[in-house]
């Protein structure tokens, strides 16, 4: 075996974390352009990591992601820093958790105006329980809010409160406009450049450890698949020198397998760029593997291998769950764009996504055409449905509902700590709304800018739909972060929707004439010429029972018959359901039917001679 030889530039590897939308993404845009990763001639796009069609449908990060920058220091020797972008958004935690094993230290970046937010505490946490250095980045310090000082004393107070030891606590400090690419070392530096940023990462992040000559030890901490080389492993080499064509052994939880890495890459700026040859210490992708899988260990096949498994990656448990299942509605499969229906085809889907994503689980039930899928919020599981529509999968799902667990014989539910961020005058309408849901109230603060920061713990359960309730009650100016904060023993019945359906009696296509008739009865999910079945809910009850109505009734008064188009009448806006919407609206006894070009609500029994009562179906549907 030949020597490797050492590696000619200096490696850094460090994660960006911090809570949603405080400028991670754009941060690492400024990193790439500033080291010159591209070439003079490149279209830029703005959060260009951000590389998924729905990351930059919906602007936030759903993936964690590696790239590098290189940067000469002030000594003359070159440094390749990996940099891994990780999402905000608390449904989103496992795949910080796990790519954390990735790096060294941490840059924290917390907005300048908002302060540390539900999801800086939960990054933070996993940050220093892993020891790492943190270097923090009080960001957007050009928000005419900002209070950088304040925030400053908050993230302080913060580490205290995480027990973080006083090395931590004595933590390096830049000012940033990441957006304009500038970093300070204090509030009047005059710096225009991320330079110091640069700087303080290269001085406190630690050398990449590991030892090119010991065994091989990669750690997988990620998969992806490429569409010319197939499926990758993504990790760190925690120890030993990978090389192409290499001989290796997959230890995986309780059986080995042996495989050959077929292309090793590194990455470089924004591409994986193929390497004859890894160090410890480099992040590499891996071809060539297909039985590989996010936690696993690779390693040479000298003896002994088998023994050499790296702890396997463990992530906190889910804490919502929701039934995924074959469509049954009239119109399964009638979408031109469908592609796969049956429960095989979701089970295999559904297999493959918990092989790259350790935060969601998949359970059987007891029928075989209905999955148990869990997860850490609605948001990761509608965006698992969104993903899974998108490829051309239609399913059925149940209401989201919280995970219980057993904690020494009591039987317990997960607690959230909510913080809303509202203006003064919306304090009482938030207060009520979250005491109905069994919110206790933690802290409240009213700095002074009109609007006041509420801190609750409350059961996640009374979480499920709150978002929509609390827009519409503060008119749409409500900031709501909500974060897992642990168990406490099972709070009793609460109330979930307040209003019943408007279900459709009978299939055909939607009048304007009935829908105009029926308009004073709710708020209609339908628009004329869309097409019904009997069973399915085509608007919200302005009671608290369901009512069944005639959708399709055509006025009689001439023989033309013209859907959709002849009645000069006014109707409401139609409420256009999404996958989120409707999985945070349906009741027990429902169910969202998702086909790659439509979402559908109904009742989970249609014939209307069969249905009972919505209280009694929603009681039965509970007690199970
Ligand atoms: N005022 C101001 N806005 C910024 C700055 N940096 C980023 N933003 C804006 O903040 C928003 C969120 O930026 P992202 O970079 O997507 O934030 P993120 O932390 O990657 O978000 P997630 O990955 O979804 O958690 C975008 O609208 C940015 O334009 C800044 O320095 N100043
Ligand atoms: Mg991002």
């Amino acid at each position: 075996m030949s020597m490797s030889a050492p590696r000619p530039y200096g490696l850094r590897n460090v994660a960006i974390v911090a809570h949603v939308d405080h400028g991670k993404t754009t941060l690492v845009d400024h990193m790439l352009r500033q080291a010159g990763t591209f070439r003079a001639n490149e279209v830029l796009t703005e959060r260009v990591m951000d590389s998924n069609d729905l990351e930059r449908e919906r602007g936030i990060t759903i993936l964690a992601k590696n790239t590098s920058v290189r940067w000469r220091s002030h000594d003359g020797s070159m440094c390749k820093i990996n940099v891994i972008d990780t999402p905000g958004h608390a449904d989103f935690g496992g795949e910080v958790e796990r790519t954390l094993l990735m790096a060294d230290a941490a840059l924290l970046l917390v907005d300048a105006a908002e302060g540390p937010l539900p999801q800086t505490r939960f990054v933070l946490r996993k940050c220093l329980e892993l020891g790492f250095p943190v270097i923090v980045v009080i960001n957007k310090l050009d928000r005419s809010d900002a209070r950088p000082e304040e925030v400053h004393e908050e993230i302080f107070d913060l580490f205290c409160d995480l027990e973080a030891t006083d090395a931590q606590l004595d933590f390096p400090l830049i000012y940033a406009i990441g957006r304009e690419g500038i970093a300070k070392k204090t509030l009047d530096d005059p710096s225009t450049t991320l330079e110091p940023l640069f700087d303080m990462i290269l001085a406190k992040v630690p050398p990449a450890p590991g030892d090119p000559a010991g065994p091989l030890q990669i750690l997988v901490s990620n998969v992806d698949h490429d569409d010319y080389v197939g499926r990758l492993g993504i990790g760190r080499i925690v120890s030993g020198t990978a090389r192409a064509n290499q001989l290796v052994g997959v230890v995986k939880d309780g059986r080995t397998v042996k495989a050959t890495i077929k292309v090793l890459s590194t990455f470089e700026g924004l591409r994986r760029t193929s390497a004859p040859e890894a160090t410890a210490g480099e992040i590499v992708a891996i071809a060539g593997i297909e039985d590989v899988d996010v936690g696993d260990t690779i390693v040479d096949q000298e003896p002994g291998w088998e023994t050499r498994a790296l702890p396997r990656i463990l992530v906190e448990q889910p804490t919502i769950k929701m039934r995924m299942g074959v469509n049954t509605s009239p119109f399964a499969g009638k979408s031109k764009l469908t592609k796969y229906l049956t429960s095989r085809h979701v089970r295999e889907r559904l297999q493959r996504e918990i092989k790259k994503n350790l935060a969601i689980r998949v359970e059987e039930t007891e029928s075989p055409d209905t999955f148990q899928v869990l997860g850490r919020g609605e948001l990761q599981l509608a965006i698992l449905v969104e993903t899974m529509r998108r490829e051309g999968y239609e399913m059925q799902l149940g209401n989201p509902e919280v995970v219980t667990q057993v904690v020494d014989g009591v039987m317990c539910e997960p607690m959230e700590l909510v913080v809303v961020d509202v203006p003064e005058q919306f304090i009482g309408v938030v207060t009520e709304r979250l005491g109905e849901r069994r919110g206790r109230m933690v802290k409240m603060a009213n700095p002074g800018f009109g609007r006041a920061r509420l801190e609750y713990r409350i059961p996640s359960r009374g979480m499920i739909g709150f978002r929509g309730e609390l827009l519409t009650a503060t008119r749409g100016t409500a900031l709501l972060n909500s974060m897992f904060d642990g168990w406490e023993p099972w709070g009793g019945t609460m109330a979930k929707r307040q209003t019943g359906a408007i279900v459709s009696d009978r299939a055909g296509v939607a009048t304007p004439y009935a829908l105009f008739h029926l308009q004073p009865r709710g708020s209609f999910f339908v628009s004329p010429g869309q097409e019904v079945y009997e069973g399915m809910i085509v608007g919200e009850h302005n009671r608290p029972n369901d009512t069944d109505v005639n959708a399709i009734k055509e006025k009689k008064l001439s023989n033309v018959r013209n859907h959709g188009k002849d009645e000069n009448v006014m109707l409401a806006p139609t409420r256009v359901l999404t996958i989120e919407t409707a999985m945070e609206w349906i009741d027990a006894d429902e169910l969202v039917e998702v086909t790659p070009d439509a979402v559908r609500v109904r009742k989970q029994i249609l014939p209307i001679n069969l249905r009972p009562r919505r209280s009694e179906a929603i009681e039965d549907a509970q007690s199970v």
